[in-house]
């Protein structure tokens, strides 16, 4: 597996922040955490995270535009490209003492994405792709999983947050899907769950109320995977919906009708 010298920025910047977050991690209960609206809390964690990633990442291409989840927006110079990074994704899990987050750094160029680099620091699992080049974890390839129907398959979601999204309306999707599929899983973080797809470990993900740093990696993970990823609507409008089905071609086109069905 060769990556490019992007990639490979990306990577060690992903490591970084990695470091950084395993040891505020082993210290879980020092940390200083405030609350950007309900249940939407942020730690001293994320926001050292953020700060070594966009360190990082602009040292080696300063006229790139950078969007963070916990800092203004830098538009760049250039114009093109911009990286799109979750320094934490899974706070909640984080603050619990749960061993399931993540750090996603996205790039895309003109609107579409083209690395991905998801990692877990506690597992030390490193989820890489880039266009053209296949989706790997650590060193191996990633496929999405080949099932053929929903009944078998084990499906990730997430739940609405307190005072965000539609609650009814997921209760309702749920119990469309529950009724199809063998298994749903929630982890709490969007970002896993999305590499999760893409190593064929989950057969198909949806969620609403997603951010583009929550996705950004896991869109081209994804997709070099060999997996379909999109609106609810079938369209690439994910970012500007903050909604996403995926799986690998049927299972994502069957998830997409088994999240229409009327309730009977
Ligand atoms: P975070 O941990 O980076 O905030 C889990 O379903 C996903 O929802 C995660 O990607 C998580 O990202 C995000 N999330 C957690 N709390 C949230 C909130 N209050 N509002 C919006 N998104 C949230
Ligand atoms: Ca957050
Ligand atoms: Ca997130
Ligand atoms: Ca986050």
């Amino acid at each position: 597996m060769a990556r490019s010298a992007l990639l490979n920025v990306m990577v060690q910047a992903a490591f970084k922040a990695g470091r950084s977050l395993s040891r505020d991690f082993g210290e879980v209960q020092n940390l200083q955490v405030s609350l950007k609206g309900p249940s939407d809390y942020v730690s001293q964690a994320d926001k050292k995270a953020e700060d070594v990633i966009r360190r990082e990442l602009l040292k080696a291409r300063p006229t790139y535009g950078f969007l963070g989840e916990e800092s203004e927006e830098e538009k760049g110079t250039d114009g093109q490209h911009r990286w799109i990074v979750d320094p934490l994704d899974g706070t909640t899990n984080f603050l619990h003492g749960i061993p399931h987050f993540a750090v996603s750094i996205g790039l895309e160029r003109q609107g579409e994405m083209v690395a991905g680099v998801v990692y877990n620091p506690v597992t030390d699992e490193l989820f890489t792709a880039e266009r053209g080049g296949g989706s790997f974890v650590n060193d191996r390839r990633m496929r999405v999983a080949a099932r053929k129907t929903l009944t078998d398959c084990v499906i990730g979601t997430g739940v609405p947050h307190l005072g965000r999204g539609k609650h009814g309306q997921f209760l309702i999707e749920l119990r469309n899907v529950m009724g199809e599929v063998a298994g749903i899983r929630r982890s709490g973080s969007a970002a896993l769950d999305l590499a999760y797809v893409a190593a064929g470990r989950f057969d198909g993900f949806w969620e609403d109320g997603l951010s583009p740093w929550d996705i950004a990696a896991g869109i081209i993970l994804i997709r070099e995977a060999g997996g379909f990823i999109s609106d609810r609507s079938g369209g690439n409008r994910i970012f500007e919906t903050g909604a996403v089905v995926t799986g690998n071609e049927r299972i994502q086109r069957e998830l997409m009708q088994a999240l229409k069905r009327p309730v009977e």
